[in-house]
């Protein structure tokens, strides 16, 4: 299996698959979701010895795809768990949690503002410490308004959720 790449897999009516190497980096996960707002998906790849990486989709997808860093620095890996509006500014962000192999990261978790709607700059917000996340999904929980955050450590039986506060304070 390789993992030093992206690739797009075409869909032809008499072949199976068709694989395009689209992206460049050792990327172990990846999530799909529109982050300039122009209706198509953008994918967002992890490489824990590069960083969080969001690729645009060509015009061609065939051709290599554009490449925007995200977040550096990031030591054994953070994974992109969910795309969502999370401060309610009309783009999409990011939010992505260290797990037990995040190295320095680890029991972490984040918001990537998408300072120019583009996701061509990027704010990285620590929103909690010490706790451990794996696996989460993003999503309006309560019902206020607001983008919440489920997660879960990588093992034992605890579920949490983030409650945004966005709402409570514009009260
Ligand atoms: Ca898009
Ligand atoms: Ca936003
Ligand atoms: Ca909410």
């Amino acid at each position: 299996m390789n993992y030093e790449s992206c690739y797009c897999f075409g869909n032809p009516k008499e072949a199976q698959f068709q694989r395009y190497e689209n992206g460049a980096i050792y990327a172990y996960d990846n999530i799909a979701g529109d982050i300039n707002g122009d209706g198509k998906p953008e994918l967002f790849a992890l490489s824990g010895q590069e960083g969080l990486f969001c690729y645009q989709i060509t015009e061609n997808p065939e051709k290599k795809w554009k490449q925007l860093l995200i977040g550096e620095g990031i030591s054994g890996g953070i994974w992109p768990y969910g795309i969502a509006d999370i401060d309610n500014d009309g783009d999409a962000d990011v939010f992505s949690g260290g797990g037990p192999m995040t190295g320095d990261l680890s029991k972490r978790c984040f918001i990537w503002e998408n300072k120019d709607s583009l996701g061509g700059e990027w704010i990285r917000h620590e929103i909690l410490t010490d706790v451990e996340c794996f696996d989460a999904v993003a999503g309006d929980v309560d019902g206020d308004g607001d983008i919440d955050i489920c997660s879960k450590p990588w093992k034992g039986k605890t579920v949490y959720y983030l409650k945004n506060m966005l709402m409570e304070r514009k009260k």
